[in-house]
């Protein structure tokens, strides 16, 4: 069976984008696969957290993905700083991997913008410790946003360099699984920018514990142009705020955005907004409830991240001694 790893920072509550670019597709990873599902703290950090804020957002976290479906029982579910073999391989790839491969990262230039010289080194190395918190379980399979692939990418790069540097084949190749529809969710008010839990509007995203009132709300405010919907997909281009409404739509409804253009096209946008509203408090509305039916009881969260903490130390810790000993650690 082909082990599955994936990760989400709590930074904030996870957004419609988190979940149709990954959660989602977790659930479904589940049967078929043995998975690993971590709350990656560590990266978290990589911008300055409010250390209660960041303990808040990690039960809330805990709590999103149990209502939507994932199975702390059957599968993994962590924490990752509770897990030390991901600092320990992060520190063997930070040697490993090049500073010319690093400066290529575009998620690094999108988040350090302009202001390079003032942000953590940690952010920088950032995708050195994804290809860690990936190989410490030599998963094959990473689901993952669009906005992932060049991360899974290096991450590959630098498994081969680690290889071919101490001459075995120990760390397998992965495997970047990006969902076909809604891969990536944009801002509901920039239709050129990505959904984020962090961005300082609340109005640009759905959070998965949004209540069906703010919902409306955010949709009926979400930016839109002037012209009514086209009937062909191809008249989508160039209309970045309507082309990411559309593909929410299919996304959720389990369509293809021409079946949504087949069944709204030439409506106008008030209309279709309201098509849109529905399906999504359909989908949302009962995690939001579990959400919040699972975080009046922080002792249990926290409990399941103890225990998948300790599974995911016997799968990882075995590996990451057999790395640090083919480096010449002596132990
Ligand atoms: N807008 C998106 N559309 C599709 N997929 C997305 N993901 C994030 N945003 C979108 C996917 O969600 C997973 C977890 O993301 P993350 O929390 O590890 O980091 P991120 O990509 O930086 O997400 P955010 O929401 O934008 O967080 P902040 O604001 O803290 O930076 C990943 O698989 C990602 O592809």
């Amino acid at each position: 069976m082909q082990r599955v790893f994936s990760g989400i920072q709590p930074t904030g509550i996870p957004t419609l984008g988190n979940y149709l670019g990954a959660i989602r597709n977790w659930v479904t990873l589940q049967d078929g696969h043995e998975c690993v599902f971590c709350l990656v703290d560590l990266h978290a950090i990589t911008i300055w957290q409010d250390p209660e804020a960041l303990r808040a957002q990690t039960r809330q976290q805990a709590a999103v993905l149990l209502a939507s479906g994932i199975d702390p029982v059957r599968h993994v579910l962590f924490n990752q700083s509770a897990v030390s073999a991901h600092a320990r391989l992060a520190w063997i790839f930070n040697c490993v991997a090049r500073l010319g491969w690093l400066n290529r990262m575009t998620q690094f230039k999108d988040k350090a913008g302009k202001d390079r010289e003032n942000h953590s080194a940690g952010l920088y190395v950032y995708p050195n410790l994804m290809a860690a918190d990936i190989m410490a379980y030599k998963a094959t399979r990473v689901p993952v946003g669009d906005d992932q692939r060049q991360h899974i990418e290096l991450a590959n790069d630098i498994a081969k360099k680690f290889n071919h540097d101490y001459g075995v084949e120990f760390f397998p190749e992965i495997e970047a699984f990006v969902p076909p529809e809604a891969a990536r969710v944009m801002s509901l008010r920039d239709g050129t920018k990505k959904m984020s839990k962090s961005d300082p509007s609340e109005q640009s995203r759905i959070e998965m514990t949004d209540k069906a009132d703010a919902i409306a709300l955010k949709i009926r405010r979400a930016k839109t142009d002037p012209e009514p919907l086209p009937s062909e997909v191809d008249g989508l281009e160039g209309r970045p705020e309507a082309r990411n409404l559309v593909g929410l739509y299919a996304a959720l409804a389990e369509l293809t955005p021409q079946q949504v253009l087949d069944r709204h096209g030439g409506e106008g946008f008030g209309p279709f907004k309201q098509a849109l509203t529905d399906v999504l408090i359909g989908r949302v509305e009962p995690i939001a409830k579990e959400t919040s039916r699972l975080l009046a009881d922080p002792g249990h969260l926290e409990n399941v991240l103890r225990d998948g903490a300790q599974r995911a130390s016997t799968i990882a810790n075995p590996i990451v001694d057999e790395a640090e000993r083919l480096v010449g650690f002596l132990r």
